[in-house]
């Protein structure tokens, strides 16, 4: 299995502890002891989670396990204020959804380029003795401790953020498509679960116009209970704003095909069925014209289809140019794909 695609980490966060307050003294000269000046403790780190676009997944986290930011320093004498402790920032890709590990509640999604969640506050600094100064105590000898920094662990978990995700059993010809559409290289074979792991390409139209594509592993009857290679990436659909179902022309029935594939995203999401969707009827060079028109009763009546082939290029531009309009109607609709 192709390690390199990590969508799921989960990283223990303590923020800084803020420093305690300062119990100092003025110093005068002839002065024994003058008034009370110690300064307060500097705030601790905060531990924040950032959107980085560079990113993809979050192999960089992988072995990242504990997350530590510095401490606030003690307040010092003439009513300085202590250091703050420096925050500390974990870079995740567009489409990070961030859990506490402990409730599983959702703390926030990362879908904006340097959008930023704090996860862990870092404690407030201890007040120093100045503060504590009354008229009834004008020497106060004590201050403040630091608060505690929050400690939590967290789950990051990636849920791409592609315009058109693919969907369809093994071998259907999805990275091969992919392959054609796109600069992206996944590895294709003629035996199922080539792919292992999901793979982002950029389809590129006239006039500067773009949109991602994500190729995603083969889903089979039971994906959704974890057969195959299961729920994992399921996951990865949940954000796409068009699905492009692709069936292999020479599937004996169509019709039912499309009704696993269907039954799957259901079962594991029923809003994954509000999504507009699309199928490509692939490898349509196996058959002639003839066979395609007496097919065309047998295909599925709810969504629009198109024969396709990734070999001799058939409708991959109407392709491009349909799937294209439905992204952007849906980007309308929907601007973050929820
Ligand atoms: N004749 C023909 N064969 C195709 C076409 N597209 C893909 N194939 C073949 O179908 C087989 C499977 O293609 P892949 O692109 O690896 O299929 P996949 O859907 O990515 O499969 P998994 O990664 O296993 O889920 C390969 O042998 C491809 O060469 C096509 O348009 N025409
Ligand atoms: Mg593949």
């Amino acid at each position: 299995m192709n390690s390199n695609f990590i969508d799921y980490v989960k990283v223990y966060c303590q923020a800084g502890d803020g420093g305690d307050g300062a119990v100092a003294w003025r110093r005068e000269k002839y002065v024994d002891r003058g008034g009370p000046d110690g300064g307060d403790g500097g705030r601790g780190g905060n531990i924040y989670v950032i959107a980085n676009p560079q990113r993809w997944t979050l192999l960089h986290l992988k072995y990242t396990k504990f997350v530590k930011a510095p401490h606030g320093q003690p307040g010092k004498n003439k009513r300085k204020t202590g250091k703050s402790g420096k925050d500390v920032f974990l870079e995740v890709p567009l489409g990070t959804v961030v859990k506490d590990a402990e409730s599983g509640q959702i703390l926030g999604e990362l879908l904006y380029p340097q959008q930023k969640l704090l996860v862990a506050k870092g404690g407030r600094g201890g007040r120093g003795n100045w503060h504590f100064r009354s008229p009834t105590n004008q020497a106060p000898d004590f201050a403040e401790k630091g608060e505690k920094g929050e400690k939590r662990t967290i789950i990051l978990e990636l849920k791409l953020l592609a315009d058109v995700g693919l969907v369809g059993f093994p071998n259907a010809g999805k990275s091969t498509l992919l392959s054609r559409l796109t600069r992206a290289r996944p590895k294709i074979a003629p035996y199922p679960f080539t792919t292992l792991t999901p793979n982002l390409g950029i389809v590129e139209l006239s006039d500067y116009r773009s949109f991602v594509m994500a190729d995603i592993p083969g889903i089979i009857e039971g994906a959704h209970l974890g057969k195959g290679l299961g729920l994992r990436f399921l996951r990865h659909i949940e954000r796409n704003a068009v699905l492009l179902f692709l069936i292999p022309i020479d599937t004996p029935d169509i019709q039912k095909t499309y009704q696993v594939l269907l039954n799957e995203l259901q079962a594991y999401e029923p809003s994954l069925l509000q999504k507009p969707r699309m199928l490509a009827i692939t490898k349509s060079d196996l058959a002639d014209e003839d066979y395609k028109k007496r097919l065309r009763p047998f295909l599925p009546s709810d969504i629009p289809h198109l024969f396709i082939s990734s070999i001799t290029g058939e409708n991959l531009e109407t392709l491009k140019e349909q799937l294209w309009q439905m992204v952007q109607k849906q980007k309308q609709r929907m601007p973050l794909y929820k």
